[in-house]
């Protein structure tokens, strides 16, 4: 398949490598000038992809976004107009929301919702080290979309495993609220996932879970406290070494994800009028940091 991929971060630049060694012709666009830029995976010898030419983007089967939630709207919408209309979009990024903000732009192409907790670092703009292996689930975002399970095949053959999932809401919000709780604690305290096991942090983890599981409920996704909480104190335990991605951002002052993780889920508490302190406290702390570094620009 002609591939696209479009912000060539850790996640984008290891797919981006796997599915070119898995035979097809891939193809980056990014924020560098450069129109050719070569990644290599861990100790491999490096692969030359092709950069920001606009006759492979127009080529595309398929069009992957790996840019943050923040960035989907200002990375999609300037490409379209290069895309048939065949071809299939597909997201992939933490949070939730930011592919329902530009829906009916996109809504005459395929489009494929997308999760992952395969693991990887990019150190520098031409290595990326896979850090952690995990699974990757795929699923519809609109009625074309739906067509599209073939993608399971071609994704699992270039990095497995993957399956497609009928309820990507419900994939995508148990990955959400294992961002909740983990992203913006390590972000403000600067500390590993794996540091979150203190018991100084259990109270604000079982608040945080609480709050999620209440809004989970009401948007119809089945699930319970203690599954939440049993999943999130995995994930602590199975990344333990960890920096996530919002203790990363606060490090470099960069914008966080906040808005699109516990932001999304404020707005649809909101939407249910369930009260949810402990989120909107972290988001506030969160915002107020980010406000900081904004006026010192
Ligand atoms: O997705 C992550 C992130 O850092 O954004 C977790 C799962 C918390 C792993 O670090």
């Amino acid at each position: 398949m002609n591939i696209s991929i479009i912000g060539p971060g850790a996640i984008g630049s290891l797919w981006a490598i796997k599915l070119s060694q898995a035979g097809h012709n891939v193809s980056l666009w990014s924020r560098s000038t450069n129109s050719s830029i070569e990644i290599s995976l861990d100790d491999q010898t490096s692969i030359p992809f092709s950069n920001n030419n606009i006759e492979k983007l127009s080529e595309s089967d398929l069009v992957i976004f790996t840019v943050k939630a923040w960035q989907v709207k200002e990375a999609t919408i300037p490409l379209l107009q290069y895309l048939d209309p065949d071809t299939i979009l597909m997201f992939m990024h933490n949070g939730m929301g930011a592919v329902d903000n530009i829906a009916t732009q996109i809504d005459a192409h395929p489009v494929v919702l997308a999760t992952t907790t395969q693991a990887a670092f990019k150190p520098n703009r031409n290595n990326v080290s896979h850090t952690g292996i995990g699974q990757t689930q795929l699923g519809a975002f609109n009625l074309k979309g739906q067509q599209c399970t073939f993608l399971v095949d071609v994704l699992e053959h270039a990095l497995p495993v993957v399956s497609w999932n009928p309820e990507i809401k419900t994939a995508l919000w148990t990955k959400l609220a294992i961002n909740c709780a983990i992203n913006p604690l390590t972000g403000l305290e600067q500390i590993k996932n794996g540091d979150l096991v203190d018991k100084k942090f259990s109270n604000v983890l079982r608040s945080i879970i609480k709050e999620l599981t209440q809004v989970m409920q009401a948007e119809s996704i089945t699930c319970s406290f203690s599954e939440l909480e049993t999943n999130v104190n995995k994930v602590i335990k199975a990344t333990a070494k960890n920096n996530s991605s919002m203790k990363q951002d606060m490090f470099y002052q960069r914008k966080t994800e906040i808005d699109f993780i516990n932001g999304y889920l404020i707005k649809t508490a909101l939407k249910h009028q369930i009260d949810v302190p402990v989120n909107q406290r972290l988001f506030a702390q969160v915002k107020e940091q980010e406000n900081r570094w904004n006026h010192q620009d």
